[in-house]
């Protein structure tokens, strides 16, 4: 077991049990010019998680944990995006609609993709998902349970959508999760903010937070000579 310093607590894992998610790093809520920017959304509130994920995505790679990526989105033909969902947004800018990366949020577009700082490698599991939360009308509970994982480290954007929904989703489904605080990125700063206390308030109603630093410490505990 290893234990990160985090809030509420220390928060304990097992390398072989636990599962790093990476949620909707994707260059359409990322890149300059993209939906989330013509949204009226400042990118690089979400641009500058990708630093402190690429070495977070490093050091669990190097330790062998699994990785999961999940990737908002919906089939070409839409079949799979609710009305409600569709009808968001102002009319040019609806999901399907053309963006600067191609289809907005449509699977196979380039605009749908990961970053390429956090491309996933061969072998790792990759998730595309119609809904906020990574459970939703996806394999990822099959996953979980065939490899036997009980923790989730929670990564990726946005705190206070995606990240939230899918750790709430997993709070309820037993899961134990940490989100890493500089890993996870919202486009306004008081979501940021108040989405993380939410996660561990109250003893922890959802799970832990702490920082990729604690994590990786963790992860690679520096050898007493
Ligand atoms: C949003 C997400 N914010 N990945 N998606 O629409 O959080």
């Amino acid at each position: 077991m290893t234990a990160v310093p985090a809030e509420p607590g220390p928060f304990t894992f097992d390398v072989g049990s636990t599962a790093l998610l990476v949620i909707d790093m994707q260059r359409d809520f990322l890149l300059p010019g993209g939906f989330g920017e013509s949204l009226g959304n400042d990118v690089g509130q979400l641009a500058r998680v990708v630093p402190p994920l690429a070495g977070l995505l490093a050091g669990a790679r190097e330790a062998g944990m699994l990785v999961i990526h999940t990737r908002e989105g919906h089939e070409p033909d839409l079949s799979d995006c609710p009305p409600a969902k569709l009808r968001r947004g102002a009319p040019s800018l609806r999901i399907g609609d053309p963006g600067a990366y191609g289809r907005i949020l449509v699977r196979g577009e380039y605009g749908h993709d990961i970053v390429d700082e956090l491309a996933p490698l061969p072998g790792e599991v990759v998730l595309d998902k119609p809904g906020k939360g990574a459970f939703y009308a996806t394999d990822l509970q099959e996953v979980l349970v065939g490899a036997g994982i009980t923790s989730l480290i929670v990564t990726g954007v946005t705190t206070e959508v995606c990240v939230h929904t899918t750790v709430r989703e997993a709070n309820d489904r037993g899961y134990e999760c940490l989100v890493v605080s500089d890993c996870v990125g919202s486009y306004f700063p008081e979501f940021q903010r108040v989405g993380l206390q939410m996660v561990s308030a109250q003893g922890g109603i959802f799970g832990w937070v702490a920082p990729s630093s604690a994590v990786l410490a963790a992860l690679n505990p520096v050898p007493v000579s």
